[in-house]
């Protein structure tokens, strides 16, 4: 083939090419409808940018290809607005809304019902984007609506943003006004990749995009997940278009050459159907993929809008209503710490209080250490405060420049402020932590109410309900208290029948009697389920024993390891859990000796054992219950040390090994009619 027909094949190539992914973008960006999976659509790139590397003579700049970003810039050259970008009027009470229709009815001296186009107020930056003969030249902030800067190279690179308009009549110029800025979910996936690259995250979309927007090298702004809406129309030479439209259908038209429209855009007729939308729009804010801060307003008629004019440089026809501020400026006055159910101390910082997101806010969440460390916050600071909907509100920043010499850095406590207990600390977790357990009285609810459960004292009548009523009368602090419930008292307390009261106290004095494993359960020490407080039983046999042994000697029980064993120590060592442990055990609790078991009874003593696959007459948890039982150790994983693999269906690599490694193996049947057979 010589050189020119290779040429022409190229160039009908790349004119297929782009041509297929300018329809996908339009109907993935525009029609939100999109026609092709991802790869095809990858696939179709790839092939469009080796075509073009191959032959540059045919690469041009409205090419698909060119979202990728090109030569950064050492400085944004100012752009004089052919037409000025105005700005627009804000309104905040119901009553801005009715003042601006009569305002317009006013000046247009009719009492006719006004027809207006609604639109969510993106929460963005305004930028002016021109396109000759159907291709984008060139793209411009907003500045300060007479003078913008040139941002052509970072506006190219926005994903939903058409390098080269479509349909038959393009215009030959035209110049659209739009909103670019950050979805949510773009953002919330940008500022996880600043923190794991150890930079500063975004305070908000807003800034994020403002960032991205400002960046002189445009790959980085390339790589930013930005979009834009288009809103209005500037300069306008050619095309379809008459004068007597109205500012919706123009919208519409916009869309047609290719360009991004909000969906959720409205018509109105009438301040109180605007009212309407409004509130409709409020609600459904937090659903939506985007940051708004209001609705924008417009007389839908544009020879009306002409008509009305401006007054220096906002429309007469055009207003936003916006929603109550969701940020703003407070001074942090103190930080406590609150004590929560699991014993997990959370810094709440108390503010002066602040009208922000439609409420008075005086408390955020300073979550934990870390997230102190991150906002860098000090008590006497001026911060950023945010509350977006129903959303618990955060502190975003600091003012740095608005920091007092007398600011006081925050210091966590050592002690719970809640039982004076110490506060520990675990490594790589961010959370501390009150080890007073049963003392607590944040926690002690919940540990009453697990101490009674079921699978612990097992004390019928005594339900999460009761348990809250008892403790908020005062009538019980720990659960050594139960046991020291009398009648009279029971029978005060509201909605308390003697007969249930009688019945209570009935079944707490049965519960008396119980298993050591069930006791040491029932204290609710971290981690210590059912499963390992009998290991411990079994293993110590002796509450005293437990109470005396260290670490070391707590990791020798069956599936304890470092952390588990920590925490048992921790509980028992501290003071106030010992204390209450006396208290029980004087009320009468009481267990029976345990007696170790004989060798006869423990077959399996020494031996250990892998379980895998699925059991069908039996679950996994009971499977290894009755094992252990028998003596066995339960192992997760096979090794030369292994000496049984119990294997149920659809057994996999376990069984591989064990049978590599020429270990028993038994079905399920076979442990079935070995545990028949004892
Ligand atoms: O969504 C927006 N942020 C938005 C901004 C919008 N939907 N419409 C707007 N319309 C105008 C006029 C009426 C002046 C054409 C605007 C803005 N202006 C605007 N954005 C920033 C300054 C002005």
């Amino acid at each position: 083939m010589s050189e020119n027909s290779s040429n022409q094949s190229a160039e009908a190539d790349i004119h297929r090419l782009k041509q297929s992914i300018e329809d996908f973008n339009y109907q993935y960006y525009v029609l939100d409808d999109p026609s092709v999976p991802d790869i095809e659509y990858d696939r179709l790139m790839r092939e469009l940018i080796q075509l073009e590397t191959k032959h540059p003579e045919l690469k041009t700049a409205d090419s698909p290809s060119q979202k990728v970003g090109g030569k950064a810039l050492s400085k944004f050259e100012q752009i004089e607005h052919e037409m000025p970008m105005l700005s627009l009027d804000n309104g905040f009470e119901d009553d801005d809304l009715f003042n601006f229709e009569t305002r317009v009815q006013d000046r247009l001296n009719s009492k006719d019902t006004i027809e207006f186009a609604c639109e969510p107020k993106l929460d963005g930056l305004a930028v002016s984007i021109l396109y000759e003969n159907g291709v984008l030249i060139q793209a411009a902030t907003r500045g300060d609506g007479q003078v913008g800067e040139n941002i052509t190279e970072n506006v190219k690179t926005i994903a939903n943003v058409p390098l080269k308009l479509r349909s038959q009549n393009i215009p030959s110029r035209i110049e659209v006004r739009g909103e670019v800025f950050m979805p949510k979910q773009g953002f919330d996936e940008l500022n996880l990749s600043q923190k794991e690259k150890g930079e500063k995250p975004f305070a908000n979309p807003r800034n994020a995009a403002a960032g991205s927007l400002r960046q002189l090298d445009s790959k980085v702004t390339a790589a930013r997940p930005l979009r834009m809406y288009a809103y209005s129309l500037g300069v306008l030479e050619g095309g379809e278009i008459s004068d007597t439209s109205s500012h919706s259908e123009r919208l519409a038209y916009l869309g047609k050459l290719g360009l991004p429209l909000c969906k959720e855009t409205s018509v109105a007729k009438g301040a109180q159907a605007c009212l309407d939308y409004f509130r409709k729009i409020g609600e459904l804010r937090n659903d939506l993929s985007y940051d708004i801060d209001g609705v924008v307003f417009k007389v839908n008629d544009i020879a009306l809008q002409q008509r009305l004019g401006f007054v220096s440089k906002a429309p007469r026809w055009a207003m936003a209503q916006k929603f109550p501020a969701q940020e703003e400026l407070t001074v942090l006055n103190d930080v406590e710490f609150q004590v929560g159910r699991t014993g997990a101390i959370t810094p709440v910082a108390r503010l002066e209080p602040v009208f922000v997101g439609g409420v008075t806010v005086s408390n955020a969440t300073l979550h934990n250490q870390d997230e102190i460390a991150r906002l860098g916050i000090k008590i006497g600071d001026t911060v950023v405060i945010r509350r977006a909907g129903d959303v618990i509100p955060q502190i975003v920043s600091v003012i740095l420049d608005k920091r007092p010499e007398t600011a006081k850095d925050i210091e966590f406590p050592s002690h719970c402020p809640e039982c004076n207990s110490h506060v520990e600390r675990i490594e790589n977790e961010a959370v501390i932590r009150c080890t007073g357990g049963l003392v607590c009285s944040a926690q002690r609810k919940q540990a009453i109410k697990h101490f009674a459960s079921r699978k612990a004292f097992d004390i019928e009548g005594l339900g999460d309900k009761i348990v809250d009523q008892l403790v908020d009368a005062e009538l019980i602090k720990d659960p050594s208290d139960i046991f020291k419930l009398t009648l009279s008292p029971l029978v005060s307390l509201e909605r308390f029948g003697d007969k249930s009261a009688v019945n209570l106290l009935r079944s707490i004095d049965a519960a008396k009697s119980t298993s050591l494993a069930k006791f040491l359960y029932s204290l609710g020490i971290r981690e210590v389920g059912e499963s390992t407080a009998r290991n411990l039983a079994l293993h110590f046999l002796s509450l005293e024993k437990i109470i005396a042994a260290n670490e070391e000697a707590l990791k020798d029980v069956q599936d304890v390891g470092a952390i588990v064993a920590t925490h048992i120590y921790e509980f028992f060592n501290e003071p106030a859990n010992v204390v209450i442990i006396e208290k029980l055990l004087s009320a009468g609790v009481n267990w029976p000796d345990i007696t170790p078991p004989s060798a006869d009874a423990q077959p399996m003593l020494g031996k250990t054992v892998v379980l895998t696959g699925t059991l069908q007459q039996m679950g996994r948890a009971e499977a290894k219950a009755k094992l252990q039982d028998l003596g066995a150790k339960v192992s997760g994983s096979i090794s030369a040390k292994t000496d049984l693999l119990v294997a149920g269906e659809k057994a996999g690599s376990k069984l591989t090994k064990a049978s590599e490694l020429g270990i028993e193996t038994w079905d399920e049947q076979a442990f079935v009619d070995y545990l028949a057979s004892l």
